[in-house]
């Protein structure tokens, strides 16, 4: 399937040593050979130092690389020209320009890539992959997007719905021999195979939260009464001191959010004012600022200083505890600036975490504790179980667990097996639609929507 021809920039614009240009579709080749001289296509694959020229002015642009990729053995599968221009502000820019004049047009973002998709290059879990990849901003979602791109997930989809096809197999026979009482299918088979399907689909249905999360960020927000170093905290953790800190309680007022990469994963972390009953108009509406945080958050870091409450060094924060009994995320409790009150320490709760932000003890037991809490199930998991990341996944998989009890609950009900195998057709049809073995447009549309151009 050939189309008109396209051309992107597929590094970012900017100072640079190298720009890459792509080009792909209908006589790429013949508009490549317009721009570029000498211009072969044999040997495929293999790169060729071409002069550079504007198709119309003739004027040189740049001394440059050219290698041409015949489909279907391309990226998109059609014909496709990479050219390595030098970097800067203006080659890449003008040569992107004499290819243009040259009959290409400019990509849409997402357009190479969704045209592998329909030639059949990658299934729509790998398109959204490459978009992971690129956007990775942690190691774990570098692991984890490149798995799915080796079609980890893809792999994983096709087992389960091949066991869904099996089982449809089985109930043909019933539909075959409806009068049969004791059909050539034992029902203790059929319930067998319908359990471990829906156990699967379940299993894979369970990653969802953390996955999603993967992608996004933890959001971790930090709170506590006044005082009780939660900036001090959120610097140490950012590694930046990127909010203010004084011993004036009451110093943090707006909340302050930054992205974090904690022990290999992404945290959103954000710093929250102290949470008190206050007078203070301005402070009034930051501590409403960090009650809607603590609402969004997926984990909270707890703040009381060690020594700052009763005697014995148990926790005393019945202010912040009020504020936290809306919350339904876990909360982690961190007692704060063991350096001023090591005295105190040993009566600290044993699920507490015991840091300061000045020596910046405690704050690797920190850091694996929130990874731990955050992405425990991930880290159980390991890298080679396949694990969903997007709403699209989740939405797909709870449609194919819904008609997997659906034809659990027909059958039980005695509906004849014809009619509980269409929940079985429906069970596999969300499965296709999360591989993307058909693909409607508007899917498609929403997919490479977040792409970027010359992807
Ligand atoms: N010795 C010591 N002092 C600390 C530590 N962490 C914070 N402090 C001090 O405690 C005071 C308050 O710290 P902040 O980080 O501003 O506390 P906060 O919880 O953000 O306070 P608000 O924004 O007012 O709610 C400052 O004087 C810090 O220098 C620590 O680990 N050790
Ligand atoms: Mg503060």
């Amino acid at each position: 399937m050939l189309t008109d021809p396209i051309v992107a920039l597929a590094t970012p614009p900017g100072r640079s040593a190298v720009a890459l240009i792509r080009i792909s579709g209908r006589g790429v080749f013949a508009l490549a050979a317009s721009c570029l001289s000498p211009f072969h296509v044999e040997p495929a694959r293999t790169v060729f130092r071409a002069q550079l020229r504007h198709p119309a002015s003739g004027e040189a642009i740049d001394d440059s690389l050219a290698c041409c990729f015949p489909g279907p053995h391309s990226y998109t599968g059609e014909d496709v020209v990479e050219i390595s221009t030098h970097g800067g502000l203006v080659v890449p820019g003008a040569a992107v320009a004499a290819l243009v004049a040259g009959g290409a047009r400019p990509a849409e973002p997402g357009e190479f890539t969704r045209r592998a998709v329909l030639n059949g290059k990658m299934d729509l879990l790998q398109a959204e992959a490459t978009a992971d990849l690129i956007d990775a901003g942690a190691p774990a979602q570098r692991r984890r997007a490149l798995q799915q791109l080796e079609r980890g997930l893809s792999a994983r989809l096709e087992a389960l719905r091949g066991e869904i096809l099996d089982l449809e197999a089985l109930i043909a026979y019933e539909i075959d021999f409806p009068e049969e009482d004791e059909g050539p299918v034992a029902p203790d088979r059929v319930r067998r195979a319908w359990s471990v399907a829906r156990e699967r689909v379940a299993g894979l249905l369970a990653t969802a939260p953390e996955g999603e999360r993967l992608r996004e960020g933890a959001l971790c927000v930090i709170a506590g009464r006044p005082n009780a170093g939660k900036s001090s905290l959120f610097n140490a953790l950012l590694g930046t001191e990127r909010a203010i800190v004084t011993e004036i309680p009451g110093t943090t007022r707006d909340a302050i959010e930054a992205p974090a990469v904690i022990a290999g994963f992404p945290f959103r972390l954000v710093d929250t004012a102290g949470l008190r009953q206050s007078q203070d108009r301005v402070e009034r509406l930051g501590i409403e600022g960090s009650q809607r945080y603590l609402a969004a958050s997926d984990l909270v870091l707890l703040c009381e200083e060690v020594g700052g409450g009763g005697r014995s060094g148990e926790w005393t924060d019945p202010v912040s505890d009020a504020f936290l009994s809306q919350v339904r995320s876990p909360v982690l409790r961190v007692r704060t600036k063991v350096d001023l009150d090591p005295i105190q320490r040993p009566s600290v709760h044993p699920s507490d975490v015991c840091v300061s932000a000045v020596t910046g003890e405690g704050l690797d037991e920190l850091k694996r504790r929130l990874a731990a809490e955050a992405f425990g199930r991930l880290l159980q998991l390991g890298d080679v179980e396949p694990v969903v990341t997007r709403a699209r996944h989740r939405a797909a998989l709870e449609r194919a667990l819904a008609e997997l009890d659906g034809f659990e609950a027909a059958r039980s009900a005695g509906v004849d097996a014809a009619a509980t195998a269409t929940h079985l057709r429906a069970a596999v049809t969300a499965l296709d639609d999360l591989i993307g073995v058909v693909t409607p447009d508007d899917v498609l549309d929403r997919v490479f929507a977040s792409f970027c151009v010359g992807k």
